[in-house]
């Protein structure tokens, strides 16, 4: 079983600034807990990063055929990106979308999601282990189907 990690703008700063919404943790530190999660549970999983949105999107287009499902935090695109909308609905992979923070706590602005009605599962507010939630969610997913 092949997992893909993607994570948006602005997440390599993770660990550098807002600790109080985000934590103190890095990005490395959320995609080594994601790749453990995932050999954990016999699955293995590459991370990606990037701040533009049609990287991201080119990553969900090449991921099929060649990864079993997604872990993404769109980040910021999660509430403007009908492109990465249409990437994850067009790609027929099971998706799951995490957040670090919960948005449902914060401006209005960030309530709306344009990703989450197309993935599978949407996780927000655990943190840093959210990282491991959304890969253990995904992995008993793609299991329940086989
Ligand atoms: O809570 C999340 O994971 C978010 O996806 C993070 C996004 C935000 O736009 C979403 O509404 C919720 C922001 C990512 C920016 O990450 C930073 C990390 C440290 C310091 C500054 C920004």
């Amino acid at each position: 079983m092949k997992l893909l990690l993607l994570n948006g703008p602005n997440l390599r700063l993770l660990g550098t600034r807002e600790p109080d919404i985000y934590g103190s943790f890095t990005l490395a530190d959320a995609e080594n807990l994601a790749k453990e999660t995932a050999l954990r549970l016999g699955a293995t999983l590459d991370a990606f990063q990037s701040d533009i949105e049609g990287e991201l999107v080119s990553a969900i287009g090449q991921a099929r055929g060649v990864y079993d499902g997604i872990v993404i935090n769109p980040a910021a695109y999660t509430h403007t990106s009908v492109a990465l909308r249409d990437a994850i609905a067009a790609s027929e992979l099971p998706v799951v979308e995490l957040h670090i923070s919960n948005t449902h706590k914060r401006e209005a602005f960030r309530h709306v999601s344009y990703t989450a009605p197309v993935c599978i599962a949407q996780l927000q507010g655990f943190g840093l282990n959210g990282y491991a939630l959304a890969v253990e969610g995904l992995v008993a997913h793609l299991n329940a189907k086989q």
